[in-house]
């Protein structure tokens, strides 16, 4: 499976074209919106989240409700795009029109100036709109495809915030479908009350001084069959893989599975997990120290992966920079921006974790049809339970 993404933040709209969905997977409309919901929420967003009312449009490759096998074509509109028809048109203006809202003067830790440099664009611009992290709508939209497929085997994802800033919420086991349900209703997605508060105090004292905060997020997946990916070659290890899907993510500077950068510090007997066996369970490992891979394949225990995402860099108090016209410095451009985005890029990370692992799960058990599918992974299951 592959997808592409395009469009910019101020655009028409975004477009994805996924290829590679096996034929006959019931697609949910509301379920994909209710995903695209939950990305525009979380305390700390801005004015533009309440602009927009994401909502997808199939635009191929579905029909009545079920997938047919081609590509699947995806759209959302910008509602802010009304605002923006002169600014970002696809029409010719002049080279010195008002209406370009031209950008020279780069902000500190966006793509605007190394992208300027490289894309020789003297409007920054044309760098912001794409490395926007409004793109992650459609991976968002993407991840929820792959959701669903997953949700046909049983398959089930969750997302808690451990950190935003200096504060950090104690780290939830409880079942899946509860940690759900918790941090849904949790503004910061967190499980912990206490911490809960202390965050959105955190936000609000960042946002009256002009600045932002990043944080930490961690995605667990659950009845993952044992062995996708692979040992046998570096681009068919799904930890690498899936650690490439996470810092890809707009602000993502780092990533962690089970115990992560703790391993470190313990000694082996402290980090390796003992291997079990039951009869009725089957080989299973007594802890979860690996967050779910060893050798690059799943184990059958959960994926526990870990993101931390920097604060992002469009802060109103802004940070020294230099005019890319005159060479001098200058304060960098303000552009409207979130405070924290920290909850929101949860939903993101959850969503590419499902998307590789489906595309790990299509590359063991591929077929053309769900119902191919369903024969390939109950064979395997039959094969692994007599090992
Ligand atoms: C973003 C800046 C803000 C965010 C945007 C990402 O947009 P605007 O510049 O229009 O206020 O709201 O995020 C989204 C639009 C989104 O859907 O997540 C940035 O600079 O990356």
């Amino acid at each position: 499976m592959r997808y592409l993404t395009s469009g910019e933040t101020h655009g028409p709209q975004l477009t994805a074209i996924v290829e590679g969905m096996p034929s006959n997977l019931d697609l949910s409309e509301e379920q994909l919106n209710e995903q695209l919901g939950r990305r525009q929420k979380g305390y700390g967003r801005g004015l533009r989240m309440q602009i927009e009312k994401d909502t997808i449009q199939f635009r191929g490759g579905v029909r009545h409700g079920r997938t047919t096998g081609a590509p699947i074509t995806l759209v959302v509109e910008n509602n802010d795009w009304k605002h923006w028809t002169k600014i970002m048109g696809a029409e010719p203006v002049p080279e010195d029109s008002e209406g370009r809202r031209r950008i020279n003067r780069p902000r500190p830790g966006h793509a605007d100036l190394n992208g300027g440099i490289k894309y020789n664009q003297r409007d920054m611009r044309n760098i912001l709109e794409r490395s926007s992290a409004r793109e992650t709508t459609m991976r968002v939209a993407i991840g929820a495809l792959a959701k669903q497929l997953l949700a046909e085997f049983g398959i089930k994802t969750a997302v808690q915030v451990l950190r935003i800033g200096d504060v950090t919420a104690e780290r939830s086991d409880l079942p899946i479908d509860e940690l759900v349900r918790i941090t849904e209703e949790s503004p910061v997605r967190v499980v912990d009350k206490e911490a809960e508060a202390k965050m959105i105090a955190a936000i609000d004292a960042a946002k009256a001084d002009g600045d932002t905060l990043g944080g930490v997020v961690e995605v667990v997946i659950e009845g993952v069959p044992v062995g996708l990916g692979s040992h046998v070659q570096w681009d068919r290890k799904l930890d690498g893989r899936i650690a490439q899907a996470v810092v890809s993510i707009q602000a993502f500077k780092g990533v962690e599975f089970g115990i992560g950068f703790e391993a470190a510090e313990r000694r082996g007997s402290k980090v390796h997990d003992e291997i079990r066996y039951e009869q009725d369970r089957g080989f299973y490992r007594a802890t979860n120290r690996a967050g779910g891979f060893e050798g690059g394949m799943t184990t059958g225990e959960p994926i526990v992966v870990r993101g931390v995402m920097k604060p992002i860099s469009t802060l109103y108090k802004a940070l020294p920079s230099v005019d890319i016209d005159t060479k001098e410095a200058f304060t960098a451009q303000i552009e409207r921006s979130d405070t924290c985005a920290v909850p929101a890029a949860g939903v993101i990370m959850e969503h590419v974790v499902a998307w590789e692992v489906a595309q790990a799960f299509m590359e063991k058990f591929g077929g053309d049809s769900m119902e191919e599918i369903r024969t390939n992974y109950t064979n395997y299951l039959k094969q692994v339970e007599q090992y």
